[in-house]
């Protein structure tokens, strides 16, 4: 009596939420006939105002935890960097691409010890031999490695400023690291005046290495020179961020040429694409270039055939991450927010020529700490899932 009282339940129970599971999906049918804001999967067949037509032809899926090239960012403070306490005589920006090599993680960064902090770039006529102008005046390339990507250990300067009249005598900074054919390239933008003057108006230079722990070689060599004037990047070529595809060097950078007297104060920045099939060139510039309307740094990785980018800080399209299948026209794949600033990520396969790229899911970026007129700066780890293969449901929610 008792076990078929039982079964009896389990069949009401189970008649009950049959029922109940018809009642919902009639309720979502009607819902969707009704309430033109619940969204189908499947683009509907009826009028749709321009906002929604664009959330089914504009993104790759409808909802952005859907869609693999969507992310939030996570930020950890590192461990095993001084910062004077923060009085602006110690400086670590703009990092590079994490590479592993030798069962550690290896991160290529600007880095500025200064006896004072710098006096900012509107008064960058006091800056001398040792006062800085900006934050990223009188810096040398510094290199840290890691075990686990948390705590570093800051192993002294890859690249020092090469001597007077050398490109990059000034500074050198704002570096990204190519391995290639099993050498170790690190491009670099090449100061020869202090920033706020024409400092900023650089080009690129290299220095190359048979292991990542160096001995560096100055090359001395301009591997990407400014463009003729009157165009995009004639006034600097900066954030040299170089991956291999098609068994080239595809380095992307990019040109402020809000510098033109005329844009000012503007936030027009866009980033260019040079190939080579040799790390010291010659590099050919892309004849679409621009081919990123927007985003202050480069932060690029192999996404399936094609490349993906972070696009962050200023420009029409910043805030945004996009995707180019052919490595050269971008479309946004989505939109987010609190993106990493300069951020230089792990990427796996930057260098091994994939044609399917697996992403990202971590990296360091940094803050700037205004306290004023840009003092210092401190690197940070970020955490995202703009990877293929990891499916962090936290870092898209
Ligand atoms: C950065 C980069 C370049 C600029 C300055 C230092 O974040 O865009 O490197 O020159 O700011």
């Amino acid at each position: 009596k008792y076990v078929l009282s039982l079964a009896a339940c389990a069949t009401l129970l189970f008649s009950c939420q049959e029922k109940q599971a018809d009642k919902t999906s009639k309720n979502e049918e009607q819902a969707s006939e009704e309430f033109p804001f619940f969204i189908p999967s499947e683009k509907p067949d009826r009028p749709l105002s321009a906002a929604v037509a664009r959330n089914y032809d504009a993104y790759d899926k409808i909802r952005p935890e859907q869609n693999e090239l969507y992310t939030q960012f996570k930020y950890t403070k590192l461990k095993g960097f001084d910062y004077n306490g923060g009085d602006g005589t110690i400086t670590r920006r703009d990092p590079s691409k994490v590479i592993f090599e030798n069962g550690k993680y290896y991160v290529y960064y600007t880095g500025r010890k200064t006896p004072v902090k710098p006096v900012g770039m509107s008064r960058a006529k006091e800056a001398t031999d040792v006062i800085p102008s900006a934050d990223w005046d009188l810096a040398d390339i510094w290199y840290a490695t890691s075990e686990d990507g948390f705590t570093w250990k800051e192993e002294g300067i890859a690249v020092p400023r090469p001597p007077k009249p050398q490109a990059g005598w000034r500074s050198v900074t704002t570096t990204d690291i190519l391995k290639f054919k099993g050498k170790y390239y690190l491009y670099f933008q090449a100061f020869e005046e202090a920033s706020g003057l024409r400092g900023d108006f650089c080009p690129v230079s290299v220095a190359w290495a048979d292991s990542p722990d160096g001995p560096w070689h100055h090359t001395g060599k301009i591997v990407i020179p400014n463009g003729p004037e009157g165009s995009w990047d004639q006034y600097s070529i900066h954030d040299p961020y170089p991956l291999v595809h098609d068994g080239k060097i595809y380095l992307y950078y990019k040109g402020d040429f809000d510098k033109r007297p005329e844009f000012k104060p503007s936030k027009i920045r866009m980033q260019g694409l040079a190939i080579a099939e040799d790390p010291l060139g010659p590099f050919t510039k892309h004849p679409l270039n621009p081919v990123i309307n927007s985003g202050h740094e480069t932060t690029l990785f192999p996404f399936k055939e094609g490349v993906a980018a972070i696009v962050q800080r200023d420009g029409m399209e910043h805030n945004t991450i996009q995707y180019a299948k052919d490595w050269v026209n971008f479309e946004i794949a989505s939109i987010t927010e609190l993106l990493p600033v300069a951020a230089g990520p792990y990427v796996p396969d930057a260098f091994t020529d994939t044609k399917d790229g697996k992403g990202i899911t971590w990296g360091i970026s940094h803050f700037i700490n205004a306290g004023g007129n840009w003092r210092h700066s401190v690197l940070t780890r970020f955490d995202c899932d703009l990877s293929q293969d990891v499916d962090d449901q936290d870092m898209k929610d």
